[in-house]
């Protein structure tokens, strides 16, 4: 019997082969959709086995970082740079062999970053100490890729590795909805019109996954690939930046022409001059999406010197939570001012989400 690696193996070599058209995309979609199956059975095995070991390295601050990028790139010298860690910086490949973790305080915010060793070709498949690597990864609000100045083809490779292990970068979830069925076969509809994907593809994807009765619907346009990710269970949605480093040993005019070939944004840095470093930190920060919230007690003055740092998106519940051990249980109500309010002093809950530079009073049972 082939092993999983050899399944794995043939099915990418057929899909390789085989060409894609409208024809051919319902045949491809369940080829791909048996592949994904087959990748998240592999991971599966290997986080049994690898159990207890690995790369745990537990979260702290107010959002974590992965730092990744090829061997010798310059990731524990950035690491260094931008925090307190004291990471081990070689003249040779495979300096870091375990996650380092360091913290980096920028305009209030704890901000952890994670020095992963260097992602290499394949590290999706299990080559080298790879998927566990990509574990860790996969739990980063941020991924920050460090691409060599010299080599910028390393950018693309990272993004196809990223993506074989199920790492969407700088996209949102797919807006499909899947609700199972008892009876009545597939059925399918949309509220936008379908270009990318024919209903046979979809339903030859949802035989794949075992799914024979089922209502689908599509909010998006989106081809087979996307579709597979609204089944697959280990797509993970993460913002990114590249950082373009040791632009030291190059000049003006080298910069401007990488910046078309890479053809996405960057920032230009040299991790062991400091050029460009606190651009950087000033990225992170604000494609973290830090916002302010300043503290006014219920009969007192707006604290306006320490505001509390939290993420975009965060709720009245979790400002309570992270005060106090019992704010949430003796929540009264809360008062903002600000721009998540209609009226200055609105009364609110915890549900309601706060904006940058909100003022907000809590009001507790005694
Ligand atoms: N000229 C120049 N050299 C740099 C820069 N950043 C790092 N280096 C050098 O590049 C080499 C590798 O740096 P490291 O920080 O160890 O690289 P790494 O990515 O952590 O490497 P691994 O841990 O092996 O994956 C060292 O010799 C550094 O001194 C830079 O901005 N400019
Ligand atoms: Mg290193």
């Amino acid at each position: 019997m082939p092993s999983l690696e050899e399944k794995i193996r043939e099915l990418e070599e057929e899909i390789r082969r085989t060409p894609y058209n409208k024809a051919t995309q319902h045949h491809i979609g369940k080829l791909k959709a048996k592949l994904a199956r087959l990748r998240e059975e592999a991971e599966r095995r290997s986080t049994a086995k690898g159990a207890g070991r690995g790369y745990a390295v537990r979260k702290s601050g107010d959002a974590t970082v992965a730092l990744v990028g090829f061997p010798s790139v310059g990731k524990s010298t950035l690491l260094n740079a931008l925090t307190n860690a004291e990471s081990e910086v070689g003249s040779y490949d495979f300096t870091t062999l375990e996650v380092v973790p360091g913290v980096l305080e920028y305009r209030g915010a704890r901000i952890q970053l994670l020095d992963v060793p260097g992602l290499i070709r394949g590290a999706s498949r299990g080559r080298g100490r790879g998927r566990e690597v990509l574990s860790v990864i996969r739990s980063a609000d941020l991924i920050l890729m460090l691409i060599d100045v010299f080599n910028l083809e390393q950018y693309r490779v990272l993004v196809r590795e990223l993506y074989q292990a199920g790492i969407r970068l700088d996209a949102e979830p797919p807006k499909v909805k899947i609700t199972k069925k008892a009876q009545g076969g597939i059925r399918v509809s949309s509220t936008v019109p379908l270009k990318s994907i024919t209903e046979e593809t979809i339903k030859a994807i949802l035989s794949e996954y075992r799914l024979h009765n089922a209502e689908v619907v599509l909010h998006e346009d989106l081809d087979e690939e996307r579709f597979i990710d609204a089944l697959a269970g280990n797509r993970v949605y993460i913002p990114s930046l590249v950082a373009l480093n040791k632009i030291d040993l190059v000049g003006e005019e080298y910069l401007r022409e990488a910046r078309e070939k890479l053809g996405r944004d960057f920032v230009a840095i040299s991790a062991s001059t400091g050029a460009g470093i606190e651009e950087l930190k000033e990225r992170l920060y604000s494609t973290l999406g830090f916002i302010r919230v300043y503290m006014k007690p219920q009969r007192g003055e707006v604290d306006r010197e320490e505001p509390l740092i939290v993420r975009r998106g965060t709720t009245v519940a979790e400002v309570c939570a992270r005060l106090h051990r019992d704010f949430v249980e003796r929540f009264r109500y809360a008062q903002v001012w600000g721009k998540s309010v209609r009226f200055p002093g609105q009364r609110v809950g915890l549900e309601h989400v706060l904006e940058d530079e909100d003022v907000l009073t809590i009001v507790v049972r005694k």
